[in-house]
Parts: C-alpha cells; sequence; structure tokens
C-alpha cells in the first residue's frame, strides 16, 4: 500500500497521540517564524538576541516594546486550518496532547483544551521581581511597573537561558513516552529541550511523524515525513482518517 494510506490506517486504530509544535504552524496566520528574518526597526535584530533575560536587562524598553509589537500582532491573527485541524484531531482521539513552543495562543484560539505551552505565552504579562501576573498595565514610554512591588513587567514566555516551566515540561515528556504516534509540526527542531521530545517518544516505540516546509534534523529519523505547509497538509490528514 501507499505511504499515506499505511499512515491514515495507523492512525485509524491509535488511541494515544502527541504533537509537538513550533513556529511554522501559526506561519499560514500571518506571524513570522522564529528564523524568519525580522523587518522594520526590528530587521537588524535576531530574535535569539532579543528573547534573553541579558537583553532585558540590558534594555528592558527594547525587549518591552519588541513584545508588546508582537501582542498586538497575534491580537490581529487567526488560527489557521492547521490550528483547527488539531483541534479536530483531539476530539476523534482518546488520548491526545498537544504540546506547544509557541507563545501565541492559537492553539487555544483554535479549541484545543489539552494544551502545554513549554515557552509560556506573550499575552500574559508578570513581573520580573515577584512574577505576580499583571492583569493590566499602563502602556506608555516608559516600560510599565509591578502595582504590587514596583519591579519591571515582562512577558511570561520562556527566554533562552531560562527553565521551562516544570509542570508543563514533565506533562510533555510522560506523553512523548506515553504516545503511540508522535507528530512534530512546524518546527525547525533546533531548540532544547523541546526538541528531545520525539527522540523520547521515540525510544519508547513511538511512530514518528513530521509535517514540515523543509527538512529537519529529524527528518532522517521520522517514519513519515509530510513536505509542506502544516495549513493544507493537516486538514487533508484529519479528513483522510476521521472524516465521517
Ligand atoms: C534552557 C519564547 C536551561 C520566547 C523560545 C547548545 C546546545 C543545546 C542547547 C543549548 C545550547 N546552548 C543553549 C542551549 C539551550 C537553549 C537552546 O536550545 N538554544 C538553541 C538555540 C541551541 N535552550 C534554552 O535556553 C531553554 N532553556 O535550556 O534552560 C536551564 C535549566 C535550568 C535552570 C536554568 C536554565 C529555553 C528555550 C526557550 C526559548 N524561548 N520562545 C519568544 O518566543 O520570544 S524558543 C523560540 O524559538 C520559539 O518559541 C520556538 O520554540 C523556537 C523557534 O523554533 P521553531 O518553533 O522551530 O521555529 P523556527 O522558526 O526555528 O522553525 C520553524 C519551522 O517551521 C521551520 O523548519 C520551517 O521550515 C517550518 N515552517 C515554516 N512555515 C511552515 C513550516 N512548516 C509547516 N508549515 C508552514 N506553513
Ligand atoms: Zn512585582
Amino acid at each position: 500500500m501507499d505511504f499515506l494510506a499505511d499512515l491514515v490506517n495507523l492512525l485509524r486504530q491509535v488511541k494515544c497521540i502527541a504533537v509537538l509544535t513550533g513556529a511554522g504552524v501559526s506561519q499560514e496566520s500571518g506571524l513570522r517564524t522564529f528564523r524568519d528574518a525580522q523587518t522594520g526597526m526590528w530587521a537588524q535584530h535576531k530574535p535569539e538576541d532579543l528573547a534573553s533575560p541579558e537583553a532585558f536587562a540590558r534594555d528592558p524598553k527594547l525587549i518591552w516594546d519588541w513584545y508588546a509589537m508582537r501582542r498586538a500582532r497575534v491580537g490581529e491573527v487567526e488560527p489557521n486550518p492547521g490550528h483547527f485541524a488539531l483541534a479536530e484531531m483531539e476530539k476523534m482521539v482518546p488520548n491526545f496532547t498537544l504540546i506547544t513552543q509557541n507563545v501565541d495562543g492559537l492553539h487555544r484560539k483554535a479549541g484545543t483544551t489539552n494544551l502545554l505551552e513549554l515557552h509560556g505565552n506573550l499575552q500574559r504579562v508578570r513581573c520580573s521581581e515577584c512574577n505576580l501576573v499583571a492583569k493590566t498595565w499602563e502602556e506608555n514610554l516608559e516600560v510599565p511597573r509591578c502595582a504590587n512591588c514596583g519591579g519591571l513587567l515582562r512577558p511570561d514566555v520562556v527566554w533562552f537561558g531560562e527553565p521551562l516551566p516544570r509542570a508543563a515540561l514533565e506533562s510533555a515528556v510522560e506523553a512523548a513516552r506515553a504516545c503511540q504516534v508522535f507528530f512534530s509540526i512546524g518546527t525547525s527542531g533546533l531548540v532544547q529541550p523541546a526538541a528531545a521530545l520525539a527522540y523520547a517518544a521515540r525510544n519508547r516505540g513511538a511512530v514518528l511523524v513530521e509535517v514540515n516546509l523543509e527538512p529537519t534534523p529529524l527528518t532522517g529519523k521520522t517514519d513519515f515525513f509530510l513536505q509542506g505547509r502544516s495549513g493544507e497538509i493537516l486538514p487533508g490528514l484529519v479528513g483522510a482518517v476521521w472524516s465521517p
């Protein structure tokens, strides 16, 4: 039988799926991926240089403004068919976990419920001193400060060099180890420890399925590599497996 028919038949039988997504799944919503070149006043900055506690310590205003721009951008976009297909998949599979590296909140907006946000969510803002999550803040010339302790507010995301939220990471490892099929979708697989999850799944005998525009370091280890846009491939796959 052909490659895709094998995958469709396999997915019809499995009870437990884990999915890891990266910036590629939000690309068709109009959000730049982490490795896409930035434009405008951000063109001369590399995201990995901005997404760090050192950068925030050095120039809190620059980093606050970069996230304020991204937060505004996220507020203007909608989930794309790839997000909705994953929300549909969750309804069709008894045990489904979506692990995302993305901080844009689009999976939740598309209806995914069992969601692990490994790198936080840029729509949430917290105090850099006392960690209190801020409900509101003044968007004015300066970086807003915490109402509780006066500390500088920051986006509630995980920066390079910062530990991932323990509970989310532990649940993600558990889901990767327990699943029968592990999807890696729209991620270059370069950022740790998220990138290690596919290997944790594979070491426990899971079938590895990758959906990505380009091959990645994981591609050679996958059982199925579907090259292309997740917003096109996922609806087709979910339809073929679970369409009524
Ligand atoms: C930690 C939030 C320890 C912020 C992010 C050397 C070796 C190994 C590891 C390290 C090392 N040096 C440092 C490290 C650790 C470091 C790391 O991994 N660095 C990498 C760069 C080498 N990791 C960390 O620092 C992590 N923390 O290790 O802490 C620790 C422990 C205890 C105590 C103290 C410390 C923290 C990592 C989290 C960083 N924060 N995001 C923000 O977003 O602003 S990561 C950020 O980059 C994104 O969240 C995202 O996760 C990642 C980018 O990766 P992708 O999502 O894969 O996006 P990318 O653009 O790369 O790829 C998109 C893919 O989609 C492409 O392949 C493209 O072809 C494809 N695509 C595009 N369009 C489509 C598509 N596919 C399908 N359809 C499409 N339409
Ligand atoms: Zn505070």
